[in-house]
Order: C-alpha cells, then sequence, then structure tokens
C-alpha cells in the first residue's frame, strides 16, 4: 500500500539541484526560471504521490494514523503545495521584472529571487523532514491486506499460536512492524477453493489483557475491527504454556468485548489432555486442525 511513497528530499538537497540546474543556464532570467521550476514541479509531484488518507481504506488510515499521525501529514502536505505555489509565483514575479528592466544588469534582480526561493525551501524545512521519517515508517507497515479474509490469532503466549500459523500456511511467515510491538507481527498465507486468506499473529497485542494496554494498542485493537475477519482464541487446557486456564479463559471474554469481530475458541494440546466442552486439536501431531480451518473458513464466507 506504501511501497510507492517517494523518498522525500531535504530542504537543502532540493535547493541544490534547483541552484546546480540554474548554474546551467545562458542568463539570469533563465537561471530564476530553471531553479523557480524545479522547486515548484519537485514539490508538487511530492504532494501528488502521497496518499489521500480519506481513500485508504480504513484499516490503513487508522493504522497511518496511529504510525505517523494523519493530521500531521495533512498539514504538512499543504504546506508543501503552498511552497510549490510561491515558487511559482516568485518566478514569475522576477522574470517580469527582468524583462521591465531590460538596460540594466539583472543579476541583483536574480540574486533577490534566490534568496526568496531560499527562505520558502527554509520554512517547510521540517515539514520535508517530517514526511521521510513518515514515509520510511509507512513503508515498513503493509502485510496485513484488508482485503483479504483474515483468521487473527489470540491466546496467551505458548499455547501454540506460531505453531498453528506454520501448520496451516506451510512457508515461514512474513515478519512486519508495527508500533504496538517491538517483536514484529506475522502473516502467513493458505488458499481455499482458490481464494486467498491471511493468517495473523501479534506478538505482544492479543495475548495479554486488555488492562495492561496503552492508548496505542486500544487503537491498533480498533483497527483490526475493519479488517474481515475473525479471531481464533486458541487456548492451553494443559496449562503447559504456564498459564492457569482460569486467566485464559478471562483474556477470552476481555476480548469478546474488546473486539467486534467473531471469536473462534479452541483448546489445543489435545495430544496432552482432552477438553470437552469446546472443539480440540493439536498443533503438534496435526489431529483436528483441518477441522478447525474449515470452521474458520466457513465462518469468513
Ligand atoms: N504437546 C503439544 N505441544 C505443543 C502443541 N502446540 C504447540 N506446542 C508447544 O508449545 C510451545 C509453544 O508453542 P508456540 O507455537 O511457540 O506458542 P505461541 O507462543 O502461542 O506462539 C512449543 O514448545 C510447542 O512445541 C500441541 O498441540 N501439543
Ligand atoms: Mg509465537
Amino acid at each position: 500500500m506504501f511501497e510507492q511513497l517517494p523518498t522525500v528530499p531535504t530542504s537543502q538537497e532540493l535547493l541544490d539541484k534547483a541552484f546546480r540546474r540554474a548554474s546551467r543556464a545562458e542568463d539570469n532570467e533563465s537561471m530564476v526560471r530553471n531553479a523557480g521550476n524545479i522547486i515548484s514541479d519537485n514539490l508538487s509531484n511530492l504532494v501528488r504521490k502521497f496518499p489521500s488518507f480519506e481513500s485508504l481504506p480504513p484499516f490503513y488510515r487508522e493504522m497511518a494514523d496511529i504510525i505517523v499521525g494523519v493530521d500531521a501529514m495533512r498539514i504538512s502536505l499543504s504546506r508543501l503545495a503552498w511552497a510549490s505555489k510561491q515558487a511559482r509565483q516568485i518566478t514569475r514575479d522576477s522574470v517580469g521584472k527582468m524583462k521591465r528592466s531590460k538596460a540594466q544588469d539583472s543579476t541583483p534582480l536574480r540574486k533577490a529571487a534566490f534568496g526568496r526561493l531560499s527562505s520558502v525551501m527554509k520554512s517547510i524545512e521540517k515539514d520535508l523532514a517530517f514526511l521521510n521519517d513518515a514515509r520510511n515508517m509507512l513503508r515498513k507497515m503493509p502485510t496485513i491486506d484488508p482485503a483479504l479474509p483474515t483468521v487473527l490469532i489470540a491466546g496467551y503466549p505458548n499455547v501454540g499460536k506460531s505453531s498453528f500459523i506454520a501448520k496451516v500456511t506451510g512457508a515461514r511467515p512474513e515478519i512486519a512492524s508495527y508500533p504496538f510491538t517491538t517483536r514484529g507481527i506475522y502473516v502467513g498465507h493458505f488458499y481455499r477453493d482458490d481464494q486467498k486468506y491471511q493468517v495473523v499473529d501479534t506478538p505482544g497485542l492479543l495475548d495479554r489483557p486488555m488492562d495492561e494496554r496503552n492508548e496505542i494498542e486500544r487503537q491498533t485493537m480498533a483497527a483490526l475491527n475493519h479488517l474481515q475477519g475473525v479471531v481464533l482464541y486458541i487456548l492451553d487446557p494443559s496449562e503447559h504454556c504456564g498459564y492457569p486456564l482460569q486467566s485464559q479463559l478471562r483474556l477470552a471474554e476481555d476480548l469478546k468485548s474488546s473486539l467486534e469481530l467473531p471469536i473462534v475458541m479452541v483448546a489445543n494440546k489435545a495430544d496432552i489432555l482432552r477438553y470437552e466442552s469446546i472443539p480440540g486439536m493439536s498443533t503438534e501431531t496435526g489431529q483436528g486442525v483441518n477441522d478447525v480451518l474449515e470452521m474458520l473458513v466457513s465462518l469468513l464466507k
């Protein structure tokens, strides 16, 4: 989604480029025109290449907002658009003056125009730096595709979430960095009847009680609600994971009240302990895993 974002030059880089181009011109008028055009064209191209956030799918918009702040980006982009217009205006003014004062040496006018272009660029220095940071962060983000039906895996650590992903998606999952976890999120895929599904594991997010979550994590939970998804809550009734069954059941209730997506609860490690009240599976032996997958697929249809 954000792979296409352009690199954003610093003010100084863009000025250097503009003046370098200007230095190749024959006369003062062309020098100003070259410099002004480079600046205004580059800035308006940048504005055009950033997405208009209203048109983004809600999941991406919310994630972009969490990561960099959509309002802040919008403000910086409008300042770039303003600077682009300014550069055009300065060029027009300066060239006009040069034409009117034909007889005199136009070097002072050219220098004045360059000075004004420099101060316009100076005034958007922070915006350019911010947009470049934003671009770098957004580019690392994608991987979860809100257009695909999605299984979000939840459950305490060591209950078998990674084992489940490995079992159903085969290949090693892709890892993407999101702000709510330093461990990255894991995304794998599987197909059923030509339909692609994604399976997402979010270490640090759906594996612990809600009251421990910070603002970013809560916002991320809200963004997850925009996915076309179901939550697979993996329980480890054997308690080999190190967490009492009671705590695990409490977390499941917690997620039910904080997520709008349907939740399927499954008891893993059925090879060690059979738990009668909900469907069982073993991501170790593979027993029951396919039935669970079929259940998820039918819910996602
Ligand atoms: N006996 C048994 N062990 C399992 C099963 N699933 C996972 N494990 C083990 O439980 C541990 C944690 O599994 P992992 O998939 O990393 O859990 P995660 O922290 O929820 O991702 C590993 O040592 C697995 O080998 C299972 O179905 N049966
Ligand atoms: Mg894991």
